[in-house]
């Protein structure tokens, strides 16, 4: 993430079942996503909705690793799910409610594993750069920044996503930063202009929410896309990265790479 590539990383909100997580997982693979989302430690508003699956949840990320391929990406709650997180993850994300607990940003730093940092709701351009200066001074300097939305007076959608913040941060740091249209819009079909807009506007990528059937997913169902319009979004999002010469990264390249490797 951050190079001359755009990434796409798809998955549902959270792991409800090991069928519901490697269907979606084979699903944004074929679409050509390059990362698998997906939460084990859900941070819910209501204290009686579904937390997610916990350990059990980081096991089927890794078995959906293990036939897929994608790098998975999940959220650390506190500093007992970090450790697990930074066992199972490739990438561990700190959540918009979390991005100014320093503890966790601390530990956050001592490990070894790229750290996904989303901007808090309420949170200043300027509080998300501090909050990531944690995680760097810590000695981990592999981060991420995610504009996720930010509360306003806005009346149609769950958040407003502030695409502005991802040329000025840009221009104050090296770091990559990322979209996440859908916990921004809260609304599936806001999901694919935002995402075009994500890589129009300079992004380093995308983050987004897939889900089998979202109707009846546990969480977030409201902005989840389905499967099929998710291929249909990587292939609209992929036109615009090349627009703005920064073309997705194309599986076929990767495989080209891995079979001369395996050649010689
Ligand atoms: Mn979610």
């Amino acid at each position: 993430v951050g190079g001359r590539y755009f990434v796409a990383i798809g998955g549902p909100c959270a792991v409800e079942s090991r069928e519901q997580t490697l269907f979606v997982a084979r699903r944004v693979k074929a679409s050509g996503a390059h990362v698998l989302r997906g939460g084990a430690f859900k941070p819910r508003t209501n204290p009686y909705s579904f937390q997610g699956l916990g350990e059990e949840g980081l096991k089927i990320l890794a078995e959906a690793r293990a036939e897929t391929g994608l790098p998975f990406v999940t959220e650390a709650l506190d500093l007992e799910g970090l450790e697990l997180v930074e066992r199972y993850a490739d990438a561990i994300q700190i959540g918009a409610r979390n991005m100014q607990n320093f503890p966790l940003l601390r530990a956050a730093g001592q490990a070894r594993k790229p750290v996904m940092l989303k901007r808090g709701f309420q949170a200043t351009l300027e509080e998300l750069l501090l909050a990531a200066e944690y995680v760097l001074a810590g000695g981990n300097f592999d981060v991420v920044l995610c504009e996720r939305g930010i509360r306003t007076f806005s009346d149609f959608s769950r958040n407003t996503l502030d695409l502005g913040l991802v040329p000025a941060a840009k221009a104050l740091t090296h770091l990559p930063v990322i979209v996440d249209p859908s916990h921004a819009s809260g609304r599936r079909d806001l999901v694919v202009p935002l995402s075009r807009a994500a890589a129009a506007v300079g992004g380093d990528g995308i983050m987004v929410e897939v889900h089998g059937d979202p109707g009846c997913a546990l969480c977030d169902g409201t902005q989840a896309v389905t499967t099929e319009a998710f291929s249909t979004l990587v292939t609209e999002v992929g036109r615009v990265a090349d627009a703005v010469d920064r073309p997705l990264l194309q599986p076929e390249t990767r495989r080209r790479k891995v079979a001369v490797g395996q050649f010689f």
